[in-house]
């Protein structure tokens, strides 16, 4: 690690990688085999070979760092791509189990060195800061449940590699419970060789929110900074999250999360958050959306600089101690997956602090579609959280919610304890969050019109297919699929998804909303028709009652529509 950090300690490692590409130590073989790795043992010969490619380099600005081939695989953060068809029976088992049990891929991922190289993501900006020079330390909390062990202790690396010694206090590993043998006695074993790394075992399942408490508890850094445990920090992630928290203790600073593939672990340079803001909807399910135009005025359009956020996506963030004690950490309450993310954005807000995302510190996450492990039942668990989530913090706005879920609340358990807290700490109401700090979120009683959107002439309403596209069914009262709502800005939505006409195309599909009207603006006029100015197009259902789509305005019965609460009755 860097004795100091300073700037100039921080210099591409792309362009240095080269210049030192010659300057071979020693070549380590095995370095990152999986040691005693059971059932996994069929793993070893693909990492020999991963380990021939991998010269050790003498590290350009640490030599005690190992650097591995630049030509070695997913170095740089290049993809790696395999040809399934071309491997043995056995290995193409490998490949599929490793799918199964991360629903990432494994294969490709132990294909990679635990040290493997990223390229420089930064804003060329971001290497002309000045940050403080007596940053606080931090403690890195990684919680995991069954975690493939490549992607575990490239995390792990990754954050030893990449972080001054100084600022970098422990890393703190915290295991949920999991069953994979190689978390076992094999991680044990690897953990103490390693520096400032510790294990902390849960003995029982307790579900990342208590767990990323009890990594809390156990460390004693003066920020902490949590990890997923399939994250890769980039050169430079520490410094400009610390820099926050030093000016400003109740400021919770979130890096620019870069995508890695599930399928090839690239490392893509165009991360999701890379110019997004977060939100939520009244599902209450996290959403990515533009950053506003009043945020980047109020940073003088200068994309380095940080931006306030409404909400974070949950995993990846930094909080001072202080800070995250005085505002009671998490929920203890919250099962398993789920609502501690916005629990910890709004009572960020409503209780003094600032929430922002930080474009300097990068760091890499393997995004998945859906999470591999055991849920004993996904929705009620969900449900449960957000429950306990909307009672304590969201005051009479919860309603949307609980129209989310039919005001069925069932068994959310005791939140006495989370309601006095926030007596105690005198936060501001979720009206004054949503008017000062989430003014774009769409108020369902401000729509123009709401519920089912019914064919005048026939009793067949606006539903959506599995394909987002909009579609024909019959009305089913009450039901989510059929129920919209009209915005003041004539948006037609339901979950932050939008009515978006595909141009080239008469169908609609249920796209994310962009505020910029265009495709997605509906006019709803006095004579019952949908109607949208840009392709001069009517909403229509097909003349058999099996399609809706848009088309040539006619003012035919099959153009107009009746919103079950609106304007027109
Ligand atoms: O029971 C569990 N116990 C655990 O320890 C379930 C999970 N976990 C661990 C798991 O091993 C992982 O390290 O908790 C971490 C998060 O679980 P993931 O990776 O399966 O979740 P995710 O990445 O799909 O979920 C996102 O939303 C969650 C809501 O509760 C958490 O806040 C996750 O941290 C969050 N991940 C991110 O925000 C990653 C960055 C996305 C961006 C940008
Ligand atoms: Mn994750």
């Amino acid at each position: 690690y860097p004795v100091e950090a300073n700037k100039t300690s921080v210099t591409c490692k792309k362009e240095a990688g080269i210049q030192n590409r010659t300057t071979i130590i020693e070549t380590k073989k095995n370095e990152e085999t999986f040691p005693g790795h059971g059932e996994m043992e069929q793993a070893i010969p693909i990492i020999k070979v991963a380990d021939r490619m991998q010269s050790i380099l003498l590290h350009p600005i640490h030599p005690e760092i190992p650097v591995t081939d630049p030509d070695a695989p997913g170095e740089m953060g290049k993809p790696v791509i395999i040809d399934k068809d071309k491997l043995s029976p056995e290995e193409r088992y490998r490949y599929d189990d490793g799918f199964k049990r991360n629903n990432f891929n494994q294969y490709a991922s132990d294909m990679i060195s635990l040290h493997r190289s990223l390229p420089d993501v930064r804003d060329p900006e971001c290497k002309q800061i000045d940050y403080l020079n007596n940053l606080p330390d931090a403690s890195v909390v990684i919680i995991f449940h069954n975690e493939a062990w490549s992607t575990l202790l490239r995390t792990v690396y990754s954050v030893l590699d990449r972080s001054p010694r100084h600022l970098l206090k422990e890393i703190i590993l915290v295991d949920d419970f999991s069953d994979f043998d190689h978390l076992k006695q094999p991680l044990d074993e690897y953990v103490a060789g390693l520096p400032k790394v510790s294990l902390i075992r849960l003995t029982e399942r307790s579900g990342l929110i208590r767990a990323r408490i009890a990594g809390f508890d156990a460390s004693t850094g003066q920020v902490a900074i949590f990890l997923d445990s399939h994250c890769e920090a980039t050169e430079g992630w520490l410094e400009p999250l610390l820099d926050r928290i030093a000016r400003n203790d109740s400021t919770v600073a979130v890096p620019d999360v870069n995508l890695i593939s599930d399928d090839t672990l690239e490392f893509k340079i165009q991360g999701c958050s890379e110019t997004e803001s977060g939100g939520f909807s009244w599902d209450l399910v996290y959403r990515w959306h533009a950053i506003p135009e009043r945020e980047h005025r109020r940073r003088n359009y200068n994309n380095c600089h940080p931006f306030r956020i409404p909400t974070m996506p949950g995993g990846l963030f930094a909080i001072s101690r202080t800070f995250f004690e005085r505002i009671g950490k998490y929920d203890p309450g919250f099962d398993y997956w789920g609502a501690e993310n916005l629990e910890l954005s709004f009572k960020t807000w409503m209780c003094g602090g600032t929430l922002e995302t930080i474009p300097c510190s990068h760091v890499g996450h393997i995004f998945r579609k859906i999470i591999p492990y055991k849920l004993p039942n996904w929705y009620t668990v969900i449900k449960r959280n957000n429950v306990r989530l909307a009672e304590v913090w969201l005051d009479e706005f919860k309603e949307y919610y609980y129209d989310r879920i039919n005001h069925n609340l069932g068994d959310y358990g005791d939140v006495r304890d989370r309601k006095a807290l926030r007596e105690r700490l005198n936060c501001k109401s979720f009206r004054w969050y949503l008017n000062n700090i989430y003014p774009e979120l769409f108020i369902p009683s401000e729509s123009k019109a709401s519920g089912e959107v019914r064919n005048k002439g026939k009793a067949i309403c606006a539903d959506v297919n599995a394909a987002n596209h909009l579609q024909s069914y019959r009305c089913l009262s009450g039901s989510h699929a059929q129920s919209w709502f009209l915005s003041t800005e004539n948006e037609i939505l339901r979950d932050a998804r939008c009515w978006s006409y595909e141009e080239g195309s008469s169908v609609i599909e249920l796209y994310k909303c962009h505020g910029q009207h265009g495709n997605q603006e509906w006019i709803y006029a006095d004579d019952n028709t949908i109607y949208n100015p840009r392709s001069r197009r009517c909403l229509e259902i097909s003349a058999d009652g099996m399609n809706i789509t848009a088309n040539e305005c006619t003012g035919h019965e099959t153009q107009k529509w009746i919103w079950k609460r609106g304007p027109a009755n």
